[in-house]
């Protein structure tokens, strides 16, 4: 048996180079020899208000970016969160055995509740779905950004926690999957924070449907420094680390290669390289992402990644409802 992986992105809006280098290329490369499921977090994305029809396009829009990037049907699972009621069935589960503290310490929660008008319960508590989505389906490896990591470890002390009170190997206990570099790209305008899909400032990020000419504006106007010179040095030149880190991401040459080669060619030139090599990784899966977004192959996949995630996540919640005594015996009500 393949070892199993699981993963997700919200369709809190379209997925930035970020989501790309640090989660979605990562889906790819392990969909051959591991058993993959990955998932859209739609009812992740409502822990913020999101417009309904926005939402919706978003979701899809997710889906066919899946397939664009390479995720192939027969390999991998793919659904939509919402299509499997076990995942909000298995969140109270687990929010049930979670300290309010725990959720309160997560630095994603006081990051994003900073910026809210109406923080909701929901948004503390969205590690906890998070935590359900990944022992459903029994993962081992979860490949994420840096960012992840926190929840991930929350995942793992609710495993502990539930197979010490209810039975030993009920659960599995999975690991993040961060990628070397490339596991926090930084916003474009702002090197002090992450690159998000959700930034009011536009130019902070780059969208994987962004076109080659807003790509090229976005880099050209990223901010760097005085310094002049192309070093990879994440504490006195993060801007500039940051644009290597992606270049290197996407181009697979090695920092210390890319520095070799820019280190005096001046921050013009530097730029545009790679605002060419975001275009080149970007063109081909934006090709295929038209040629299936209104596509009724895409539904077709994502009624058959239901099906199938169903099954599965249906039998875990069944194994943890039964450990933890909601089951009765009919013969009681008589
Ligand atoms: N800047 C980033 N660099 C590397 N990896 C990143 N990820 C997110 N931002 C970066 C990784 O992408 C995956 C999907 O993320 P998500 O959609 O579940 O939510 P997020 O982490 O909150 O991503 P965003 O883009 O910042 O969304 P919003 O703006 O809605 O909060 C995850 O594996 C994440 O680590």
């Amino acid at each position: 048996m393949k070892p199993t992986v699981f993963s997700g992105v919200q369709p809190s809006g379209i997925p930035t180079i970020g989501n790309y280098i640090g989660a979605m290329k990562g889906f790819v490369d392990l969909q051959d020899d591991y058993d993959t499921t990955y998932c859209i977090v739609n009812q992740h994305a409502i822990t913020v208000y999101q417009d309904p029809k926005t939402l919706s396009q978003s979701t899809r829009m997710i889906a066919a970016l899946y397939v664009a990037i390479g995720l192939d049907p027969n390999k991998s699972i793919i659904f939509i969160q919402s299509d499997v009621p076990a995942h909000a069935q298995a969140a109270w589960l687990v929010l049930c055995q979670t300290g309010l503290g725990e959720l309160e310490r997560m630095t994603q929660f006081k990051d994003k509740a900073q910026k809210q008008e109406l923080v909701s319960a929901g948004l503390l508590s969205y590690p906890a779905l998070m935590v359900a989505d990944i022992v459903l389906y029994d993962a081992q490896y979860i490949p994420v950004g840096e960012d992840q990591k926190q929840h991930l470890e929350l995942t793992r002390n609710f495993v502990d926690r539930f197979n010490n009170r209810y039975g030993k190997d009920l659960l599995v206990k999975p690991e993040p999957m961060i990628p070397s570099s490339g596991g926090r790209i930084l916003s474009l305008q702002d090197p002090t924070s992450k690159m998000s899909k959700s930034d009011v400032n536009t130019r902070g990020f780059i969208s994987m449907l962004d076109e080659p000419k807003t790509i090229i504006k976005k880099i050209k106007s990223a901010v760097t420094d005085s310094v002049g010179e192309v070093n990879y040095d994440k504490e006195n030149q993060a801007a500039i680390s940051n644009l290597l880190d992606i270049y290197s991401a996407l181009s697979g040459r090695s920092i210390d290669d890319l520095v070799n080669e820019y280190h005096s060619a001046g921050y013009g030139k530097f730029k545009s390289d790679v605002a060419d090599q975001v275009v080149a990784v970007l063109e081909p899966i934006q090709q295929k992402y038209y040629r299936l977004i209104d596509n009724q192959e895409l539904t077709d996949i994502l009624i058959d990644g239901a099906k199938a995630a169903n099954e599965t996540a249906t039998r875990t919640l069944s194994r943890m409802e039964r450990a933890i005594g909601l089951t009765y015996k009919p013969s009681l009500y008589v």
